[in-house]
């Protein structure tokens, strides 16, 4: 249970469930038994997920966006490789989270519908361009550093297909993590160029990257939900200070400087404090006006649009294997 929720506050949709049911249901997720497709699940619980699952889906695939755009432009033909992977990888974390909330009813036609007409979130950071080759970096060890945090935390979460899925992702997104944060502090040790290039990159990465753990935990109306039911097991405020605490002691090991001013370090409780978050840039972006939200979903559309081809190709070739059994 998330230590900053609570689960008294909460006002449950499913309360005209059958009680019985309801408590067995929350009986199994204290034991910390799985939930898995078949069973009895609360209408709130399915729809809770249905609308994680399927942001967190999106923001796999809307997330091929930024790095793709650098492909073409990789320095050397090893990184150009490390980028297709990376980016392959991102779409293959589209495809089981998607797989996962289509376990609860969803289909992937309205999923993918309510991404491509701007009715789906997906995750706020893939809204900022990547300006240099020195993001590439950046976003593997700050982007998939945050992501890595919720999604261990989501590991543990009680509906079996999207702790599953995030066992493999999980290990796929610390490679990521890992080749970025070489990359990075590469960089920042390198050149006085190469330093200033890290530098840059962190500037522009370092507020965008701690809003992706989501408003404070105040204002944060699913948390208590997803807590009670055990999707949630830390809450955005605890999740976004392990990050901080663990990312701040990285940077400052390769000489680079948090762009906050207020930054300190709090001797009581062993934990940096950070200033004030914008959370008017942050709900701004969340809501369609971001620097890249319009390009992104232009992108998403247009990939869909060409691809309608082999949706077609691919029906047809079903259809023909059937009628030949
Ligand atoms: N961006 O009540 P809460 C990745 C929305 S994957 C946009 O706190 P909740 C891999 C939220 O949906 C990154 N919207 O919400 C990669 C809610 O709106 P709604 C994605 C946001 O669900 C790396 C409203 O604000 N990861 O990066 C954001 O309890 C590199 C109120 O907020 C996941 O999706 C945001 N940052 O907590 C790919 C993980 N934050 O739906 C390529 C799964 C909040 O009520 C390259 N999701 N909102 O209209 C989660 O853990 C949670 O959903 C949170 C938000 C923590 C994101």
């Amino acid at each position: 249970m998330c230590a900053n929720i609570l689960p008294t506050d909460i006002t449950l949709a499913s309360q005209n469930a059958d009680p019985a049911k309801l408590a067995a249901f929350e009986a199994r997720i204290t034991r910390g038994e799985k939930i898995e497709p078949g069973d009895w699940m609360p209408a709130e619980y399915r729809k809770q997920l249905v609308r994680m699952i399927s942001q967190h889906a999106h923001s796999e695939y809307v997330g091929m966006l930024p790095e793709g755009s650098w492909i073409t432009r990789a320095p050397n033909l090893r990184q150009k490789l490390v980028l297709i992977a990376k980016v392959q990888d991102e779409g293959g974390h589209g495809q089981y989270l998607y797989h996962a909330a289509e376990t609860l009813g969803a289909t992937r036609e309205e999923m993918i519908e309510a991404l491509l007409n701007g009715r789906a979130k997906y995750s706020s950071i893939f809204n900022y361009p990547p300006l240099t080759w020195a993001d590439m970096g950046m976003i593997g060890w700050l982007v998939d550093g945050a992501a890595i945090k919720n999604q261990t935390m989501l590991a543990h979460c009680s509906y079996g297909p999207y702790s599953r899925a995030m066992v493999r992702i999980c290990a796929e997104e610390s490679f990521h993590n890992k080749q970025g944060k070489e990359m990075i502090y590469r960089y920042a040790l390198g050149t006085p160029k190469q330093k200033a290039m890290a530098q840059d990159a962190l500037n522009r990465w370092w507020w965008p990257t701690l809003m992706m753990f989501g408003p404070h935990d105040s204002d944060s109306p699913n948390t208590p939900q997803l807590a009670r039911w055990g999707i949630k097991t830390k809450s955005n405020d605890e999740l976004r200070q392990e990050f901080v605490d663990e990312t701040i002691a990285e940077a400052h090991l390769v000489g680079l400087t948090i762009p906050d001013p207020d930054l300190r370090y709090d001797e009581a409780s062993g934990h940096w404090l950070i200033g004030k978050i914008d959370w008017d840039e942050f709900w701004r972006v969340v809501n369609g006006d971001g620097p890249c939200n319009k390009e992104r979903l232009a992108a998403r559309n247009k990939a869909h649009d060409d691809g309608q081809w082999v949706r077609e190709a691919l029906a047809a070739y079903a259809h023909k294997s059937k009628s030949a059994i």
